[in-house]
């Protein structure tokens, strides 16, 4: 084993939906993790939600549920939508689960018994948006919070204290002398906070202002202060202090933030730590912030990206891919529906794309999918290998300094390189001219490079990897990333396959249509428009009867189906969540036949299928006894 590596994102807040910013933290954490297991590191990945404070008792109320049942219901929501964009966490951690509640209150308890806490009263201007009190800096000329906008009120409270100012020094002596965050003008922005006394940190809310929190095992009347109560999942969500394993897992602990989180993970944890007797963690990784026409991208400015609609609209891995080449991890980046269309069209369609549709084609045509021995190897066959291999090299190196934009940019030089390569060579000619053994090497070759580029690029495109990886004769479970450089594989004689089109081009006539967010629905209209029976007869309803049906790789909702009505026409249809191809086989269906043809993902769609909605899904219309197909609906 390699070593061990244990990654966290934080746990988000369950007041809202999942956004673009969370998915970016954690899509991060999850190519990383991939990364390491493929060169053979023991990985510990761990996400969750936080659950507790005002922000969330406020979020239920407006919706009329009580807390629990709404943080359940987002909890499943923040879940689901890292599964669906194949996240591989190992552990899901709530701060609301027994297992959490358990390890905060024991170290609440440590805590205490220690002295490290004291009863004061207090009065300040406390912002409900912040869940704690403001110092005067941080509010703007109009004496308002400057994060929310919203005037401070007015509290006067007994409390529970940690006094922090004690471990000033010793933290400042701590970030001067080692590494511990990432990039180092964060650490420069904490040592500077680090300049000031610090100001007690207030760990309890009073019960009779906030009940939904975990109570303080010393005193029943609070609860806990939420930020103190969620940085301990990092602990609790590996079975601190109980399961032995904790500890191997908590020496090799790197964190994952965006800059709005530093200060209680660049202060308040380790100092937490520091005062139960622990280590540091390992890392802190802080990254930018998504912005949207130049604002962060934050659910109380509604300015938000929905990953999950991205991601099913327009292919995961294209996001994946999308977020992990146009951010400088540590620096801000704005998205825009454009630039992910022209990365997505330049770097998967085109460069990677092409070549993948180009090799695979000419094997499967002229060698019957057949992979060719070796012959003899000239220069630039030596040289596509040197290409490759001093690219993976690069990757490896910046990938695992977290620089990914310039990580790929450096692979897909490698698969520019490789099209070069094709072009110089032209297996085609070759093949024309009967030189076979020179074709089979210079594909053999290409596809070697081919399954280099697949397996790198896993740990960022993990969908489109494995099929490629299947149509190339391999499984990735089997594969580790030595294998990139294994001339050898695929190996001589086994069978690839061209499959259908990973990555195809998103036309021109598409990209108006394209959408960041599900549309909202319009009111229904009190009138509805009517029109003469003559405007329903322009359309031409047929019966068809489907012979085949196919996914559309790379598109979860698509389906490519071929349809008899009475001639054969394609349709790509969005039903995929409600049929599998299978079932549709033999079906009859009612369809529109004089629609203009449109490409969805590249491929013709000759038709549209009739089907009806509520709200349990979707179903398809068809005729109640068999028909001949290409029978008129009317
Ligand atoms: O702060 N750009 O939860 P949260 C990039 N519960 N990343 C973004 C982002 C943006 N515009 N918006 C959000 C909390 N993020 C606490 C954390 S941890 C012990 C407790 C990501 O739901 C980024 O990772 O507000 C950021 O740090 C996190 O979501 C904040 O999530």
């Amino acid at each position: 084993m390699a070593g061990i590596k244990y990654f966290t994102t934080p746990i988000y807040y369950v007041n809202s939906y999942p956004h673009l910013g969370h998915a970016y933290t954690t899509l991060v954490v999850d190519s990383l993790a991939r990364y390491y297991r493929l060169k053979g590191y023991e990985v510990f990945f761990l996400t969750g939600t936080d659950e507790h404070g005002d922000k969330i008792v406020k979020a239920a109320q407006k919706v009329g549920k009580s807390p629990q049942e709404f943080v359940d219901e987002i909890a499943t929501i923040f879940r689901k939508t890292w599964d669906s964009l194949l996240v591989t966490y190992d552990n899901f951690i709530r701060t609301t689960e027994e297992r959490h509640k358990k390890v905060v209150q024991y170290i609440l308890q440590k805590l205490y018994e220690k002295g490290e806490f004291y009863l004061d009263e207090y009065e300040g201007n406390y912002c409900f948006g912040c869940e704690r009190f403001l110092t005067s800096k941080e509010l703007d000329e109009e004496g308002k919070c400057k994060d929310h906008k919203t005037p401070p009120v007015y509290l006067k409270e007994k409390n529970y204290f940690f006094n922090l100012e004690k471990y000033r020094p010793w933290l400042k002596e701590l970030l001067e002398k080692e590494d511990l965050i990432y990039p180092s003008f964060y650490k420069e922005e904490v040592l500077n906070l680090l300049e000031e006394p610090l100001p007690p940190l207030c760990i309890s809310r009073p019960k009779a202002r906030l009940s939904w929190g975990i109570e303080l095992p010393f005193d029943r009347d609070y609860v806990t202060y939420v930020w103190f109560d969620a940085l301990i999942n990092y602990l609790s969500g590996i079975g601190f202090p109980e399961n032995p394993s904790w500890e191997k897992l908590w020496t090799n602990s790197y964190h994952f933030i965006a800059k709005d989180i530093l200060k209680p993970h660049a202060i308040y944890w380790p100092i937490m730590l520091r005062a139960l007797g622990l280590p540091p963690y390992k890392k802190l990784f802080v990254h930018g912030y998504w912005l949207m026409h130049k604002m962060k991208m934050s659910k109380s400015l509604g300015n938000i990206v929905d990953p999950l609609y991205l991601s099913q609209k327009y292919g995961r891995d294209i996001l994946r891919y999308y977020l992990l080449r146009e951010m400088a991890f540590g620096y801000d980046a704005e998205f825009s529906l454009e630039n992910f269309i022209l990365r997505y069209n330049a770097d998967l369609a085109n460069d990677y794309g092409n070549l993948i549709f180009r090799t695979l084609n000419l094997v499967e045509k002229h060698f019957k999918g057949v992979v060719q021995p070796y012959g003899e190897l000239r220069p630039e066959d030596l040289e596509l290998r040197a290409v490759v291999e001093g690219a993976l090299k690069k990757y490896e190196k910046y990938f695992e300094a977290l620089q990914f934009h310039t990580a790929l940019e450096e692979l897909f030089q490698a698969i520019r390189y490789a099209n070069v390569y094709i072009d110089r060579t032209a297996p085609w000619k070759e093949i024309k001219e009967g030189r076979l053994e020179r074709a089979g090497t210079i594909l053999r070759n290409l596809l070697s490079a081919i399954k280099a580029f697949a397996i790198a690029l896993s740990p960022v495109l993990p969908d489109s990897s494995e099929t490629l990886l299947r149509n190339l004769g391999l499984n990735l479970k089997d594969l580790s990333f030595e294998d990139t450089t294994n001339w050898g594989l695929p190996k001589e004689g086994s069978i690839v396959y061209k499959g259908s089109p990973l990555f195809p081009r998103i036309e021109k006539e598409e990209i108006s249509e394209m959408k960041i967010q599900e549309p909202i629905k319009e009111e229904s209209k009190e009138e509805k428009e009517v029109y003469p029976i003559e405007e329903f007869r322009k359309w031409d309803l047929r019966i068809g009867k489907v012979v085949f049906a196919e996914k559309v790789q790379g598109a979860d909702k698509l389906l490519r189906l071929e349809v008899l009505c009475p001639e054969k026409r394609q349709i790509v249809s969005g039903i995929a969540q409600y049929y599998k191809p299978e079932e549709l086989i033999g079906k009859e269906v009612v369809i529109v036949v004089n629609l203009k043809p449109a490409k969805i993902r590249g491929i013709l769609s000759e038709g549209m299928l009739l089907a009806a909605h509520d709200d349990k899904g979707l179903t398809l219309i068809v005729p109640e006894k068999e028909v001949t197909a290409g029978a008129k609906v009317s």
